[in-house]
């Protein structure tokens, strides 16, 4: 039987961190399509997330990218989330964009771009001591494009190194979070391209240092739902980035490709503690809005997320433990598909007004007016990165 029960604690406390380039303009190497009112500065990218968080209740955290955030002030831009009713979440490193960059950044293999590029991660931890984060997550855009362009091995070895000094650099309750990427920008070889790579360095450096599991970073047919199992049964399931991916590195709206598979990765993450209030699992978004609205591109996204773990946590535990032992492979099935063709939204919306909050988000946003003012009052937005 399916039971809405289990969901409620949860989520009430789910908090899904937003990624502050989802609400700058973005794009392809085609053409990235400006749209009105998208935030000047990173001011006005906690503003927007706050307005989701304010519309949701469940997004009460948004991530930096180093430097497309850069400020002068990070206390400053800490109270100023703070006082939106929102904290600085993850701090990202960005080593792709200089043209030093071009052959890599802490792989390269010039040891004066290496130091540039480790020099940045360092810095971002002095940003993490300012802003109060706990995670810094690394993403590398390092790779080959050809075989023989440089040695696999070597590259590997300077990538632990780098990663071992940032490491060597965190204090207090500070993480490292190693993501992987199967390929992009990088065509024949990527430095990180799996998670056992992320893996492999992660139990090299120790405690602190977890994988992050993109959703968009994997083949075509992998089952990621195995990867969440396996890393959270070692304990290094450091946190996800949520999008939905059709053909490759996509960054669409989570959910919005393959529902059945968030919820297979929710479940994942059910039985493997990753919702215990204890937990150190951190979900985020990174996703762009390329075409469509950003704001409520980022309030559906979270809605998404939650419906699905409302739907994990609807699975019939006992039942499927039976159905499990006794080898009864159709209703243990069964009783997965039961939770997963539930819905769940009536149950979504009643939450969400004992929690004082409009029972559509998307309603209220639309509502609320604040997509007519911010294009009124803010003129020549920023490029979120992407594509720019
Ligand atoms: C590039 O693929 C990417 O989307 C990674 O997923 C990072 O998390 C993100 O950019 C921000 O650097
Ligand atoms: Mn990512
Ligand atoms: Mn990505």
């Amino acid at each position: 039987m399916v039971d809405l029960e289990a969901a409620g604690p949860v989520l009430r406390a789910q908090s899904i961190e937003l990624p502050s380039w989802a609400f700058g303009n973005s794009g392809t190497r085609f053409k990235v399509f400006a749209q009105p009112g998208v935030p000047r500065d990173p001011f006005e990218k906690v503003a927007d997330a706050a307005t989701v968080h304010e519309f949701t209740g469940a997004a009460g955290t948004v991530a930096l990218h180093i430097p497309w955030d850069e400020v002068d002030d990070y206390g400053k831009l800490a109270s100023y989330a703070v006082e939106h009713g929102i904290r600085l979440g993850t701090i990202n490193a960005n080593v792709f964009q200089d043209d030093d960059y071009r052959l890599g950044s802490v792989t390269h293999p010039d040891p004066r771009v290496r130091r540039k590029a480790l020099d940045h991660l360092l810095r971002c931890v002095d940003v993490m001591d300012q802003t109060g984060s706990r995670d810094l997550k690394l993403w590398f855009a390092d790779g080959t494009n050809y075989p023989g362009q440089d040695s696999i091995r070597a590259r590997q070895d300077r990538l632990a190194e780098a990663l071992a000094a940032v490491y060597e650099r965190l204090t207090g309750d500070q993480r490292l979070i190693l993501e992987y990427k199967l390929f992009e920008p990088a065509f024949y070889s990527t430095d990180v391209p799996d998670w056992g790579t992320a893996l492999t360095h992660c139990v090299a450096l120790g405690d602190r240092a977890k994988v992050c599991v993109d959703t968009g970073h994997h083949a075509p047919g992998t089952n990621i739902e195995f990867i969440v199992a396996s890393l959270l049964r070692l304990g290094k399931l450091g946190s996800f980035d949520f999008n939905s991916r059709f053909y490759a590195d996509d960054d669409l709206i989570v959910g919005a490709a393959d529902p059945f598979q968030l919820f297979r990765i929710l479940f994942e993450v059910r039985c493997g503690g990753g919702f215990d209030t204890d937990s150190e699992v951190a979900f985020m978004l990174d996703q762009c809005h390329n075409i469509e609205p950003k704001i409520p591109g980022e309030i559906r996204s979270v809605m998404n997320v939650q419906e699905a773990t409302a739907k994990a946590m609807a699975v019939d535990l006992t039942a499927l433990d039976e159905a499990q032992r006794t080898g009864d492979v159709l209703a243990a099935n069964g009783i997965l598909m039961d939770a997963f063709n539930t819905d769940v939204r009536p149950m979504l919306a009643a939450l969400r007004e004992e929690l004082g909050l409009q029972a559509d988000p998307m309603a209220a946003y639309a509502a609320s007016g604040y997509g007519e003012r911010i294009a009124a009052d803010r003129v020549g937005g920023a490029q979120a990165g992407w594509g720019a």
